[in-house]
């Protein structure tokens, strides 16, 4: 294969590239979740759906730096293919190893990392301080805890009193007390033990993150919520969820062999239906208790 050949491939490829990447990144593809599963939404190419009030900054700030991407990666690919063919090798021309001189790359890169110091202080900042700093009031909030395990979420509601009751580590039993809950704690009587995560909607939620062994990774992909959850800490996260629907908790930490299967549902429901599903779930584990009594 002769030289202008392989340069003629070489520009088909990262012509073809430039004009894929953009739309395959950004793209939202009408690919739903398998059916079965009963997640909605659609998880295509793109994002998932964002269902939080809150979550618009971390989407503004993802589509930026995917635009920013794609102009440097086409910005350089030209330059590539415009150097195969401004320094391909020809009768008369030698090859030296001086720097360039020219003043346009330098002016590029500055330009280029002043963007980027602009993307971290001026964006990523402002939207890390407001997830971190401007939590709701728990007053106003749905409080629940969330306790990772491997390879199951738990979560903790603290029933009608608002307080959560007392937790200790040698109480814990897989099986019959996944919480480690001491039952003879006033504030615990009306805890409530959940496997899956029910929340009311357009009401702010707190979660207080923690784990019972390895470190995890609490992912809400259509809350933009994803935070390491670990042993020994207690990590607060909120957001507020817009829309009623069955949605993915995920694990976003390889934490084991089973990492894949550890994931819960996140169901956002009117405020009866959560009321009715907490009283519900409280009596049947009333029930169980009676049981082994
Ligand atoms: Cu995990």
């Amino acid at each position: 294969m002769n030289r202008s050949r392989i340069i003629g491939i070489a520009t088909i490829l990262v012509v073809g590239i430039c004009l894929i990447a953009p739309s395959v990144a950004l793209g939202q593809a009408d690919a739903p979740i398998a059916s079965g599963n009963q997640i909605d939404g659609d998880y295509g190419y793109g994002l998932p759906p964002m269902l939080s009030k809150d979550g618009q900054g971390v989407d503004d700030l993802i589509i930026i730096l995917h635009w920013f991407m794609t102009a440097l990666f086409v910005g350089w690919a030209i330059f590539f293919v415009y150097c195969l063919f401004r320094f391909r090798s020809r009768a008369g021309h030698k090859a030296t190893y001086d720097p360039v001189k020219a003043k346009a790359s330098k002016y590029a890169e500055i330009g280029v990392a002043a963007f980027e110091a602009f993307l971290l202080i001026g964006l990523s900042m402002p939207i890390w301080a407001a997830t971190k700093n401007d939590m709701p009031s728990k007053d106003d909030a749905t409080h629940v805890r969330v306790v990772a395990e491997q390879f199951q979420w738990n979560f903790h509601y603290p029933g009608a009193d608002g307080k959560f009751g007392r937790t200790a580590p040698d109480m814990v039993d897989t099986v019959e007390n996944p919480l480690g809950l001491d039952r003879s704690d006033p504030a615990a009587t009306d805890d409530v033990y959940a496997t899956e995560l029910h929340l009311p909607v357009n009401k702010p939620v707190i979660c207080d993150l923690t784990s019972k062994d390895v470190i995890h990774s609490f992912s809400l992909p259509v809350m933009r919520v994803k935070q390491d959850v670990i042993p020994g800490m207690r990590i607060p996260v909120w957001f507020t969820p817009v829309k009623e629907g069955r949605y993915e908790v995920a694990c976003a930490q390889l934490c084991g062999n089973n990492h894949y299967s550890m994931r819960a549902e996140m169901v956002i429901e009117d405020d009866a239906s959560f009321a009715t599903w907490l009283k519900e779930v409280g009596i049947v584990e009333e029930f169980d208790e009676d049981e082994l009594d």
